[in-house]
């Protein structure tokens, strides 16, 4: 389908790095986007000032954006990108409740468990999936950097033998504005490899406060990776996702592409907000526990980073 014949609205829920990052290289390129924030005072800001995105090479670009809080409601929307971290799923899934039954829901979050709680407010046939390794640091309210390029993977959770047809147009606008997207039948084996890469760069980051690529700059994280990479695997593998050699390798690869990024957590922890550490490295440990299989590195870092949260709460910016 060429996209000059795709006409549809999209409505981006979350005015973090994932949220800014979509909604402004999709208005660059000429498609109808509104977003919706969580507060007042940053859709107002967005709605005077627009979006800045600092691009890859370098230069900034403007755009405008019409921009409402979210307790107002939700606009109606072909697809709503929701670009919120799960622990604010709470505060959104009512919302989107009230959707009509023709609009689709993209779900970008990090870590697992989501699927579920997305079944208990929306039809099944609803719900969509991304895994998505752009990588994007939230400068301010209205500003925007993006610092590595990814994959977006798109699709419903468990096959489905065909595409659906308002998330396959979606693939085609994303990839008309520069984003690299594919349409996949399932997207829960992509989710696996996606929390096997965070699960290893975001707490260790987050921790140490270094950037990404810093991961690889010394053989001492890379071996700590590795371990916590076979410990992940050992999970996956006890809950039917067979992890291979190749996957740690695109864990590497995911952490060289987005080497200058400030991963997730750290962004987390730096603006004093909760981080996504229970539906990452938590989840690794409870499905551990659930399927036998010992995780105690995992745990320990799960412990560390949510100490590192309490001990920062209060602080705050
Ligand atoms: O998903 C990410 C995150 O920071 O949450 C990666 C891909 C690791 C980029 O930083």
């Amino acid at each position: 389908m060429p996209f000059q014949k795709i006409r549809m609205h999209l409505v981006v829920i979350g005015g973090g790095s994932v949220g800014l990052l979509y909604a402004a290289r999709l208005l660059l390129s000429g498609h109808s986007v509104e977003l919706v924030t969580r507060t007042h005072v940053q859709a107002k800001q967005l709605t005077a000032e627009g979006i800045t995105l600092h691009q890859l090479d370098g230069r900034q670009r403007h755009t405008a954006v019409r921009s409402q809080p979210l307790e107002v409601g939700l606009p109606e929307a072909d697809l709503y990108l929701l670009a919120v971290k799960q622990t604010d799923l709470d505060e959104i899934l009512p919302y989107l409740q009230r959707i009509p039954p023709r609009s689709r829901v993209l779900a970008l979050q990090n870590g697992m468990g989501h699927y579920e709680r997305f079944t208990e407010f929306l039809d099944r046939q609803q719900c969509f999936f991304a895994s998505n390794t752009e990588g994007a640091r939230r400068l301010s309210p209205v500003e925007v950097e993006h610092t590595g390029t990814g994959l977006l993977r798109i699709g419903p959770w468990d096959v489905q033998e065909n595409a659906d047809p308002t998330c396959a147009a979606f693939v085609e606008l994303a990839n008309h504005s520069g984003f690299q997207a594919v349409y996949e039948q399932a997207i829960k084996p992509f989710a696996w490899r996606k929390l096997l890469a965070n699960a290893l760069i975001n707490p260790l980051t987050a921790l140490f406060e270094i950037p990404n690529g810093m991961l690889l700059e010394s053989p001492y994280t890379i071996q700590l990776m590795r371990e916590l990479f076979e410990e992940a695997a050992s999970v996956a593998n006890s809950c039917g996702e067979k992890i291979e050699e190749r996957d740690w390798q695109e864990v590497v690869k995911i952490c060289r592409n987005t080497s200058r990024n400030i991963s997730s957590m750290l962004q987390d922890i730096r603006r004093r907000n909760q981080t996504e550490v229970n539906a990452i490295n938590g989840y690794l440990v409870q499905m551990g526990r659930e399927t036998g299989q010992p995780t105690p590195m995992h745990e320990t870092l799960l412990r560390a980073v949510l100490l590192k949260t309490d001990m920062v709460e209060g602080k705050g910016e």
